[in-house]
């Protein structure tokens, strides 16, 4: 009987949104819900609530009339629905718990107020932290664990949340000085279930990421200091030891910052701290964490996926009866990730440099159209870029997968994803909030676009790009950079005739003597630091992840526009292109325009000879970090190729004889180039 669907229950579905958590409350095996618009359950309306339990319970027999009645009297019709602030009605703790989970703002101060003048309920600031406050995050905590509260409600949420506590903290300041004098005790109070020290290595400047396990650890009870970017490794240990921390967490974007994880271990291990290393970040892995890292530390070393896997591992380490078996769990699944990688890097094959050059791709200079030359030889800088001219090329796709908005198969991609029934409403709403963001962005001239493009004459030499000043110097061979290459080197499969590329490939080798040219580009959003510093004034953590999202897609549309520009207009090699915004993300254009730290080049170090070559740091303001990161971090840069046959690659792992023959082309020692092709190498270099 609890499986059922009568004619009132279907009226109900059909009619209000309550009903589905009417149902799920009172156990019932199967119902029909629309799972991306669940209230929760405390939050239904009373009178609703008691009408839909009368019925679905036959409690009482004019249970049908009486909510036909209901929605008669209560009909929306398409309305706008007024919003009413009938909550705030209710207790002092009730109300601080609504404005937590609903993330509203607007009275937290006062309330938190109201509460703290309640001396006998609190009688120190504290109490309305661990009491009112906490159980509201808590609930916040336990539905986006459960998936029924979206990251971007969560992040505003804490921002309740901050604020809240913002306004007690003087008060408890002051409270602590008055013991002090009393007593000199210098005791500490601490609510937390933890304290975990966050931060972005040294050379890397990226914290999106991080940022968003800080907010979400936050609402689950931890302390979280967070150390930002680019923060080397002895002030994240002095932080974790000053603050008694239990955990450490870190984060990193780039392939260079695996390499600082790895030291940050070995310091761990050194100075014995004994508490849990935690990794995190684009480029990081649970493989590369077990294989390289974990052996470093005697205590726990992790990979963390994403921000909602944080908690569920921070709270198993901090668990007295759960934690030793948990590490004791992982012990064991590294182990096992260990044999596989060591055992897949014996069973791999793999081509001599040799045997894969002479399998290089081969394109048909003579008979295919020539390179054009570019509109101009050197470089072109644009100061201050028309901000509103790359909104159309924004992709908004990455911009949903910082908040963690994933539509499903059909509504993947965007806009499809508004259509989707779980995330389609909260994607809407962020979007919309962040159209209102960026325009005011533009507008107020908030953040600032700077960039630069610049064409040589190129030949290549084997797996190397030589650049010119112009043909003349080329005919003396004076050349003024290279470009080295990696070529593939694993082993295709047996019937595959596909080439083994290195990005040289596509640039006419020297002795061709077929004229062609090779481009780059840097450019970047600045503005962003200076905007957020305010924001962290105002504990406003959705602002900040906000505005570095929209910086970044501005970059990125910055390249993709520019790219546009260089086909059609400055180097021309496609004048008549037309294409939709779909076909350029689907790169439906001829040419590709490859990224130091991209598959096809994942070698970072390539960067030093861009910036050198077209004098980026002082033409745009670009910085590189020692890592090779990009400063500011909303920043993209790479190389221009025309060639119509020039594809995306990956090179893959890689053997010590090409090894050695880069680190001769590039004038570095071996163990150099190792250090920084550390996560491509197809040996164990230690
Ligand atoms: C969007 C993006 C960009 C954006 C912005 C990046 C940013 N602000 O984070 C832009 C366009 C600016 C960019 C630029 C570049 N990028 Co990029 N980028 C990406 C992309 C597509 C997504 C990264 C992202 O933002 N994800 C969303 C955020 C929220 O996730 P997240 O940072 O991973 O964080 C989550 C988890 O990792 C975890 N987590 C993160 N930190 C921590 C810490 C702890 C303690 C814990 C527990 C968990 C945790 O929780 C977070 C939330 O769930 C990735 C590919 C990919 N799919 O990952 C490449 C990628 C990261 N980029 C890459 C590269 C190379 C670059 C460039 C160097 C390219 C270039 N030459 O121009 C530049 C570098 C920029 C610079 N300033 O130096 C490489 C990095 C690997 C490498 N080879 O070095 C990647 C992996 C692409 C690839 N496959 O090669 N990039």
């Amino acid at each position: 009987e609890k499986y059922c669907c009568t004619v009132e229950e279907a009226i109900i579905s059909i009619g209000f949104r309550p009903p589905p958590c009417v149902y799920s409350q009172h156990g019932m095996d199967m119902g029909i819900v629309n799972a991306g618009n669940l209230p929760v359950y405390d939050d239904i309306q009373k009178e609703l609530l008691q009408l839909c339990e009368d019925l679905i319970w036959n409690k009482d027999p004019d249970a049908t009339e009486k909510l036909l009645h209901y929605a008669q009297t209560h009909a929306q019709g398409g309305k706008k629905v007024v919003q009413t602030d009938g909550w705030r009605n209710e207790s002092v703790e009730e109300r601080l718990e609504y404005a937590l989970v609903k993330g509203i703002e607007k009275y937290v101060i006062e309330d938190t107020e109201e509460a703290r003048q309640n001396k006998e309920r609190y009688p120190r600031p504290l109490n309305i932290i661990e009491g009112p406050l906490m159980n509201g995050m808590k609930i916040v905590g336990d539905l986006f664990g459960a998936g029924k509260m979206f990251l971007p409600q969560v992040i505003k949420s804490a921002r309740v949340m901050k604020k809240a506590v913002g306004h007690l903290i003087p008060f408890m300041e002051e409270e602590r000085e008055k013991l002090r004098a009393l007593s000199g005790s210098t005791e500490e109070d601490d609510p937390y279930q933890g304290t975990i020290v966050l931060a972005t290595v040294k050379g890397d400047v990226h914290d999106i990421g991080k940022n968003i396990v800080g907010v979400v650890l936050g609402c689950n009870n931890f302390r979280v200091i967070d150390l930002g970017v680019m923060t080397p490794c002895d002030r994240i240990l002095k932080a974790a030891l000053e603050n008694k921390a239990d955990i450490i967490g870190l984060s990193g974007l780039i392939t260079p910052s695996l390499d600082e994880m790895i030291f940050v271990a070995k310091e761990m291990e050194r100075l014995e701290i004994r508490i849990p290393l935690l990794i995190g970040g684009a480029t990081t892995s649970k493989t590369h964490t077990a294989v390289k890292i974990a052996p470093r530390y005697s205590a726990p070393v992790i990979h963390v996926l994403d921000a909602s896997k944080s908690v569920v591992v921070c709270s198993q380490l901090l668990d007295e009866s759960l934690k030793d078996d948990f590490f004791e769990e992982i012990r064991e699944e590294y182990e096992d990730i260990r044999q596989d990688h060591y055992d897949s890097l014996k069973e791999r094959k793999y081509l001599s440099l040799e045997q894969a050059r002479n399998k290089r791709f081969y394109y048909d200079w003579k008979t295919e159209n020539k390179p054009v030359k570019p509109q101009f030889l050197g470089t072109r800088v644009f100061e201050d870029y028309d901000l509103q001219k790359l909104v159309d090329y924004i992709d908004w796709k990455p911009f949903f997968d910082v908040w963690q908005l994933r539509g499903r198969y059909p509504n993947r991609g965007f806009p499809k994803i508004f259509n989707d029934k779980i995330v389609g409403e909260e994607a809407k709403k962020v979007y919309n909030e962040a159209q209102n963001l960026l325009k005011s962005l533009i507008t107020e001239n908030k953040l600032k676009a700077k960039g630069l493009i610049g064409f040589w004459p190129a030949r290549s030499i084997k797996d190397d790009i030589y650049l010119y000043d112009t043909e003349e110097k080329l005919q003396n061979l004076e050349s003024i950079a290279k470009f080295c290459g990696l070529r593939q080197q694993v082993e295709k499969d047996s019937g595959s005739t596909d080439p083994y590329y290195c990005l040289s490939d596509f640039i006419s080798p020297l002795e061709s003597g077929v004229s062609d040219y090779l481009g780059l580009f840097a450019v970047a959003c600045f503005g962003v630091d200076e905007l957020c510093k305010e924001y962290e004034k105002q504990s406003d953590d959705y602002s900040i992840i906000m505005v570095k999202a929209l910086a970044d897609r501005l970059a990125e549309a910055f390249a993709e526009e520019l790219h546009e520009r260089v086909r059609k207009e400055f180097w021309a090699y496609c004048k008549n292109e037309q294409l939709e915004f779909s076909d350029l993300r689907k790169i439906r254009y001829d040419g590709i325009r490859p990224a130091a730290g991209y598959p096809c080049q994942p070698d970072h170090t390539e960067k030093i000879t861009m910036w050198r070559l077209a004098n980026i740091e002082e033409a745009t303001g670009i910085q590189l970090t020692e890592s090779l990161a990009m400063f500011p971090a909303s920043a993209v840069s790479g190389l221009y190729f025309s060639n119509p046959a020039s594809r995306y690659f990956a090179v893959g792992k890689i053997l010590k004889d090409q090894v050695e023959d880069y680190a001769l082309r590039k004038n570095v020692p071996v163990a150099e180039i190792e250090k920084w092709l550390g996560p491509i190498l197809g040996y164990d270099s230690e």
